[in-house]
Parts: C-alpha cells; sequence; structure tokens
C-alpha cells in the first residue's frame, strides 16, 4: 500500500529483487557473498523477506533484526528494524516487510521465500514436546466418575440429574491412570444412584485382573436421581496405581457413579445395609424356601377361591384338635430385625370364629417369644366367615425383637377338629 505510493521504495524493490534473483539462483554464489559481507548465515536463512538483503550490503545493522524474525509472530520484530539510526532508505524498506508478514501472502514477494524457509521452523517441534506423562492424581480428593482415562464399550456420560457415567452392565469398567494413595488408603467412598438392583464395584490395581483392594457394594437406592453416598473397606492399597473400577452385577444398567474418593481410615460403620430379603412367606404358594411341615391338616397351597391376592390361597382343614399350619424355611434363620411385624389375611369360610395361635421357633425347635392369638388382632374379635380380614401383629408383641426364627406355627387354640378356612399373603413387614 505504501510501497505503491512511494517511487523511492518501489526503486529500492526492483533493486532487492533483482539481488534476490542473484542469491537465489546458486546456494555457492549466495554463500561466497555472504561470507564477503562478513555477516552470519543464519541470520541470511532464516530472513523470510528477500527486501532484507541489500540492507545487509548497506549496513549490517539491520542482520542482527533478521535472525528474530524466522520466529512466527515476528510482527513486534519488525516493527523494531525500522532503527531511526538507519538510512532513510532503511527506514522506508523495511516498513512494507511487517505488513507483508503479519499478513501473510498478502504481498506476493515474501510468499515465495517464506515458503522455502518457514519449513524448518522449529516451533511445531516444540509443540509436542511435553511429554504425555500423568500427574499423578491424589486419591483422596474428590474424583469425578467421568474423568476417566480409559473405559469399556458401553459406558456414557450423562448429564442427568447430574454429570455421571451410566450404562454400567456386568463386566464394564473403568480406568483412571496414575492415583496417589499415598501411605495408604483404607476406605473407598462413592457417590451412587441405582434403580436396578445396584450392583457392586470391584476397586483393583493396575490392571483389570490386578490386586483387589476390597469390593463396594451399591444398594439399589429407589430411583436414578436418587444418590447416596456408600462406603466400604479396602485395604493394601499405597503409592501410585492405575485404578480399574470393575463393575458387577446382575444384568444391565445397574447403577450409575457421579464421583468417587479414597478415605485414609476405614469408614467406621460401613452404611452399606445389607439387602432386605424377600419377606414373603406364602402368596400363591409357599416362596423364599418356606416348606410345609404342618400337621393333622387338610390343606391345599393353590386353593381357588375364596383369593384374596392373586390367583391361589392356603385352605386348611383342622382335623383334630391343636393341628397346625406349620412352615419351615429351609434356607436358614430369618433374621427378624429386618420387619416389625407379620401380617397375613384370614377368611373364616361359611363358619368362621376358628380360634387360631401364632407362634415362632428356631433351628432347635424352641419357641422363640410368646404366643399370641390371632382373634387379638381381628376387629370383631373373632375369624369371620365369608370375608377377608387383616391381621397384622406387631413382632413387639411376640417379645422379640432382631431374634431369629426358623419355623412359623399357626395352630389350632382348640381341642376339637376346626371348619375350613383360607390364609393369604402371609409375609414380613
Ligand atoms: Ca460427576
Ligand atoms: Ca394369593
Amino acid at each position: 500500500m505504501i510501497i505503491a505510493g512511494n517511487p523511492s521504495v518501489s526503486i529500492i524493490i526492483v533493486i532487492c529483487t533483482g539481488l534476490l534473483l542473484c542469491f537465489s539462483c546458486s546456494p555457492i554464489q549466495l554463500l561466497n557473498d555472504l561470507e564477503g559481507l562478513s555477516t552470519p548465515l543464519p541470520n541470511f536463512t532464516s530472513d523470510p523477506g528477500a527486501t532484507a538483503e541489500p540492507t545487509l550490503e548497506i549496513t549490517p545493522e539491520p542482520t542482527p533484526e533478521l535472525t528474530e524474525e524466522p520466529t512466527p509472530g515476528s510482527t513486534p520484530e519488525s516493527t523494531e528494524e525500522p532503527t531511526p539510526d538507519s538510512t532513510p532508505e532503511l527506514t522506508e524498506e523495511p516498513t512494507p516487510e511487517p505488513t507483508a508478514e503479519s499478513t501473510p501472502g498478502s504481498t506476493p514477494e515474501s510468499t515465495p521465500e517464506s515458503t522455502d524457509e518457514p519449513t524448518p521452523t522449529p516451533v511445531p517441534t516444540t509443540t509436542p514436546s511435553p511429554t504425555p506423562t500423568q500427574i499423578p492424581k491424589d486419591a483422596f480428593s474428590i474424583i469425578q466418575g467421568e474423568y476417566y482415562d480409559d473405559c469399556s464399550t458401553g459406558i456414557i456420560v450423562s448429564s442427568y440429574c447430574v454429570v455421571h457415567i451410566g450404562d454400567i452392565d456386568d463386566g464394564s469398567w473403568a480406568l483412571y491412570g496414575s492415583m496417589n494413595f499415598a501411605t495408604g488408603a483404607a476406605g473407598f467412598e462413592v457417590y451412587t444412584t441405582s434403580s436396578n438392583g445396584g450392583g457392586t464395584i470391584e476397586i483393583r490395581l493396575d490392571s483389570l485382573t490386578g490386586t483387589l483392594a476390597g469390593s463396594c457394594a451399591i444398594p439399589d437406592t429407589g430411583g436414578w436421581c436418587s444418590y447416596e453416598l456408600v462406603a466400604c473397606s479396602i485395604s493394601g492399597v499405597s503409592g501410585i496405581h492405575d485404578l480399574y473400577l470393575v463393575f458387577t452385577g446382575d444384568g444391565t444398567g445397574l447403577f450409575n457413579v457421579d464421583w468417587f474418593k479414597f478415605l485414609d481410615t476405614a469408614p467406621t460403620a460401613t452404611p452399606t445395609p445389607a439387602p432386605t430379603p424377600d419377606p414373603r412367606i406364602y402368596d400363591d404358594g409357599l416362596v423364599n424356601n418356606w416348606d410345609d411341615w404342618s400337621w393333622d391338616c387338610t390343606r391345599n397351597f393353590n386353593c381357588m377361591y375364596p383369593v384374596y391376592d392373586g390367583n391361589y390361597s392356603l385352605s386348611a382343614l383342622y382335623n383334630l384338635g391343636y393341628a397346625a399350619l406349620y412352615f419351615h424355611n429351609a434356607a436358614g434363620d430369618i433374621q427378624l430385625s429386618y420387619y416389625t411385624s407379620l401380617t397375613f389375611y384370614i377368611h373364616g369360610g361359611m363358619t368362621g370364629g376358628q380360634s387360631l395361635r401364632v407362634s415362632f421357633r428356631n433351628n432347635f425347635d424352641v419357641q422363640v417369644g410368646d404366643v399370641l392369638l390371632v382373634d387379638d388382632y381381628l376387629a370383631g374379635g373373632s375369624v369371620s366367615p365369608n370375608t377377608w380380614e387383616e391381621v397384622q401383629i406387631p413382632l413387639a408383641d411376640f417379645g422379640i425383637s432382631g431374634g431369629i426364627i426358623r419355623k412359623i406355627i399357626f395352630q389350632s387354640d382348640e381341642s376339637t377338629a376346626l371348619p375350613v378356612f383360607y390364609l393369604d399373603k402371609i409375609e414380613f413387614n
């Protein structure tokens, strides 16, 4: 722009171009010429502008400035070129150069040479030089689940409720490289949610099958946004390791992980409640390993009428006095600490008035707690005919809390036979 309007600059450019052509035609000649000028070679080779050459002949001063030019973004340097000491010609010539450099390709003069010379620019080589070694992460700080270094296929990062990793299936995993456990971690804490039964997080070191430092049971929290803090004990972890969280469970979409961290002490009260056992005893049949050990009665576990719930009820005809429906759990002891009451529905058949007593026994057939009369838990004080009534007996009334039982007995409280009656939906609550 300025060049076009300045004849003296144009003349100089013509001269410069001539010199450039001369230099560029033979490298040897170029070297000779440069030696004669006693100017350092690098200055020249690194010069992106041909117009700088004439300045070399006239005064050696511009050369140091030119050495700084090869670095990209040399605009600030080029502004230094028009030193006030230099001859008027110099001040005019360098000025167009910076504009040419600052706007690459704007002037045809600078482009041809700059295409040759910029190739060895050291900038690109220095950029990848930082080695990708990971800085160890503090294992005792919160690590976001979504900040994994690698993971199995299928795992997703989702922002539903909170940003987390989800679609965790049985066998899924996530890697968190270079975790610093310092002198040792004794606990693991994870903020997690599940509406699909939960699962387990295995804490493994350095590989998917590496040392198992601990396993953390993830409960069903009752909803995909019902995050809970779950803690568990781990051991044998210190120093720096790649951490693999290996997820296991039954099926797919087991749970989500928002974040986790390690604890230097084991969680005092492990808040991981054991999954509540299925409280049902009878619904449309005996369930959950309850067996029929009844005596002196005719019973049908698939009675089709009357039915309170589902498809069947249990009918019982006590043939002798003190006969009993007697259920034994083959799987082992029942922990009553999970429950507060025993509930069932009773129907007195055509007659009603059947008097029953309920009690528990342990594995050694020893009675546990008191014997209670069903009549005491019925609104009318006795079993009504032709209708279903709910019976809810608090376990506290038996005088037991948190005990263990193995057997439940619904025994006749009378010395003679009883007319048929029906039970349904027998369960703990
Ligand atoms: Ca998160
Ligand atoms: Ca039923």
